[in-house]
């Protein structure tokens, strides 16, 4: 496996960084998780956008153009010799001192990995899969804004931890106010009388997986209303569905011993899978040159 690190292609056991790396002492940094797709990148551009303004945000400032970025990852890719696959760009705060003042560290570090990854929830697609609302809230905007994708992951991290003790295949977070926020990795929909509701993107991480979902049930017909949702909700829901670059488009069947629906993937959430599938094999930024 070949990785990028700040300007060279190494093996996976050459690309090392420092311990002093503020994105390993603080989780001072930022990440993306891409998918590629029958030799072509999908919705790059959209999650550069996102990755640089999560930097912007937090006041760092990538030593590489977007355009610079899009070359990285596609020579990534053709060294590793992938088609289809996972991409993870990282911009970190760089190598400074112990002491978090970013001051420290005058250069960022910048890391690709490209790998091979599949469905990541295997069978489930077509069973369902299984959700625990948990009891720890995702961290509010007004803390460290769920929109800013940054090294620390704790928040999804311990949501992840209760659902796996609690026997969820996926923790489903509420936000401070007890409106539904979005999963440890992914964005919710509910689905209710042929509609789709989902939260506004304040509470959570504005996926890309989420702008595909809402263009493909518009072309599709399907209204699509972003508004407040409670578990109540969740409950009585005829479909839940999840979305995200790893989880792509997936069934929610029970939640917290409820099952929702007929306890199988509904229609609405099958028309939605199939057509994203259609998509992920037909767009993209085109791997080779
Ligand atoms: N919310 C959160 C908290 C996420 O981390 C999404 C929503 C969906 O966003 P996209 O843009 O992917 O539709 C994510 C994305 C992993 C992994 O390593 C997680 C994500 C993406 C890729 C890999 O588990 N989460």
């Amino acid at each position: 496996m070949i990785i990028y690190i700040d300007g060279k292609y190494l093996p996976a056991e050459q690309a090392r960084i420092s311990v002093f790396d503020h994105g390993l002492l603080y989780g001072d940094g930022v990440f993306e998780g891409i998918r590629a797709y029958n030799g072509r990148v999908f919705r790059l551009n959209e999650h550069l956008d996102r990755m640089y303004d999560s930097a912007k945000t937090i006041d760092l400032a990538v030593p590489i153009t977007k355009d610079e970025m899009v070359e990285v990852i596609c020579e990534t890719l053709r060294k590793n010799k992938l088609r289809d696959g996972y991409i993870r760009p990282i911009v970190t705060r760089g190598v400074g001192d112990l002491g978090l003042d970013p001051r420290k560290c005058p250069k960022p570090t910048v890391i690709v990995i490209a790998k091979e990854w599949g469905a990541m929830y295997g069978d489930l697609y077509e069973k369902g899969l299984r959700a625990i609302t948990v009891s720890i809230r995702r961290n509010p905007a007004e803390a460290l804004p769920p929109n800013v994708k940054s090294l620390n992951y704790l928040n999804n991290i311990l949501a992840k931890i209760e659902a796996n003790y609690k026997g969820g295949d996926e923790a489903i977070f509420f936000d401070t106010n007890g409106y539904i926020s979005e999963g440890s990795g992914d964005n919710l929909y509910v689905v209710k009388n042929g509609e789709i509701l989902t939260p506004a993107t304040l509470n959570n991480l504005r996926g890309i997986t989420r702008m595909v979902l809402i263009e493909i049930a518009q072309s599709l017909g399907i209204t699509v209303k972003e508004q407040n949702l409670g578990y109540y909700d969740l409950y009585a829901a005829d479909e839940v569905i999840c979305t995200g670059t790893a989880a792509e488009v997936a069934p929610i069947t029970w939640i917290d011993g409820r099952v929702i629906g007929n306890g199988k993937p509904g229609p609405v959430t099958r028309q939605l899978m199939a057509a994203f599938k259609t998509v992920t094999e037909n767009e993209g930024t085109p791997i080779d040159k």
